[in-house]
C-alpha cells in the first residue's frame, strides 16, 4: 500500500525532549525567514492574531472566575445544609437510642432532615452544573493554546514545547494526528511509531468525547486490539476495561463471515463514535497520539 507522503519541510518530530534548545530548532518549520521580514510581511497579521489573544484570554479568565465564584457560592450553601443534617441526625440517633423516639420533636425533626435531605440533592445538582460549565470552558483553552502556539511561531519561528506539528491538533497533554489517507490497522501502527507517537490509547471519557467529535463519521482505527492476548488490551498492552457504552451494540463479536480469514481483532471508532471491532486487515482511517508535555499547556 502507498505509505503517505511526509512532509519533511513541515515538522521534525522529537516528541521526547521538547525543552532543549536542540529540539527547538529540530522542531523549526519551514526554513526560516529573516526575523525582520517576518516583521515586515506579518505585522498587520501579528496584531490581528495578538488582540483575538488578549480577546480570547479574558473571556477565558472572565469565564473561569464567574464559574469559579459560582461553583465556590454554592459549595458554602452546601456545607451549611450538611451540617445542618449532621445536627438533627445526632440528636434524632440521641434520641432514638434513649427510646426516647415517641416525642413530639421527633417526627419534627425527622420531617426537617427530609426537607434538609432534599436541599442537599438540589444543591448538588447546582453544583454539578457549575462543574459542567467550566467544562464548556475546555475548547476556549485549546484556541488560547493554540493561538500561543501560532505567535511563538511567528515571533521566533520555533514549535514551541506544548505546541504541535502542522496537521497535528494539540488537546490537554498530546499533539493528535487524524489521519486522511487510510491503512490496514498494523501499517497505521506503523505509521504513527515512524512519527514517534502511537495509534491513540484513550484514557478517559473526556479524550473519548474529543477524539470522537473529530473522527464522526468516518471510521478510524484507534490503539485497541485482541490479537496478541485474546483479551482486549491497548497497544502499550495496558489491560482494557470492557465498557459497553463504548461499544456498537452486539459488539465486539469477532465475526468470522468475511472471508478475510480468521475473526476481528483491531477495533475502530464507528461513524457515530461507538466501537466495532473489524478485520485488521481494512482500510481506514487512524488517530496518533503523541504525549508532548506532562502538565497542560
Ligand atoms: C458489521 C460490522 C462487522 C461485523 C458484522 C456482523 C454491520 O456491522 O462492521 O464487524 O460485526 O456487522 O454482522
Ligand atoms: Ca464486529
Amino acid at each position: 500500500m502507498k505509505e503517505p507522503e511526509t512532509r519533511n519541510n513541515e515538522y521534525r518530530d522529537d516528541f521526547e525532549c521538547m525543552d532543549t534548545n536542540e529540539d527547538r530548532v529540530f522542531w523549526k518549520k519551514d526554513p526560516a525567514p529573516a526575523m525582520t521580514s517576518v516583521w515586515r510581511a506579518g505585522r498587520s497579521q501579528l496584531c490581528v492574531v495578538l488582540s483575538v489573544s488578549v480577546l480570547l484570554l479574558l473571556g477565558l479568565i472572565i469565564g473561569l472566575s464567574v464559574s469559579n465564584a459560582k461553583v465556590d457560592r454554592r459549595f458554602i450553601v452546601l456545607e451549611d445544609t450538611v451540617a445542618n443534617i449532621s445536627s438533627l441526625l445526632t440528636s434524632v440517633t440521641t434520641k432514638v437510642h434513649m427510646g426516647k423516639d415517641t416525642d413530639e420533636n421527633f417526627h419534627t425533626e425527622i420531617s426537617k432532615l427530609t426537607v434538609s435531605m432534599e436541599t442537599v440533592e438540589q444543591q448538588l445538582t447546582s453544583v454539578i452544573k457549575s462543574l459542567k460549565a467550566i467544562d464548556e470552558l475546555e475548547p476556549l483553552k485549546t484556541q488560547v493554546s493554540e493561538l500561543k502556539c501560532n505567535i511563538d511561531k511567528m515571533i521566533k519561528n520555533v514549535t514551541s514545547a506544548g505546541c504541535c506539528p502542522i496537521d497535528w491538533t494539540f488537546y490537554s497533554t498530546a499533539c493528535y494526528y487524524f489521519s486522511r489517507e487510510v491503512m490496514s490497522w498494523d501499517s497505521a501502527k506503523e505509521y504513527c511509531t515512524s512519527k514517534h507517537s502511537s495509534l491513540v490509547i484513550l484514557r478517559d471519557d473526556a479524550e473519548w468525547t474529543f477524539v470522537s467529535k473529530r473522527t464522526m463519521p468516518n471510521y478510524y482505527w484507534i490503539g485497541l486490539t485482541d490479537e496478541r492476548t485474546g483479551d482486549w488490551e491497548w497497544v502499550d498492552r495496558t489491560p482494557y476495561v470492557m465498557n459497553r457504552r463504548h461499544w456498537k451494540p452486539n459488539q465486539p463479536d469477532n465475526w468470522r463471515n468475511h472471508g478475510l480469514g480468521g475473526g476481528e481483532d483491531c477495533a475502530h471508532l464507528h461513524n457515530d463514535g461507538t466501537l466495532n471491532d473489524d478485520h485488521c486487515s481494512r482500510l481506514y482511517r487512524f488517530v496518533c497520539k503523541a504525549i508532548v508535555s506532562e502538565t497542560p499547556v
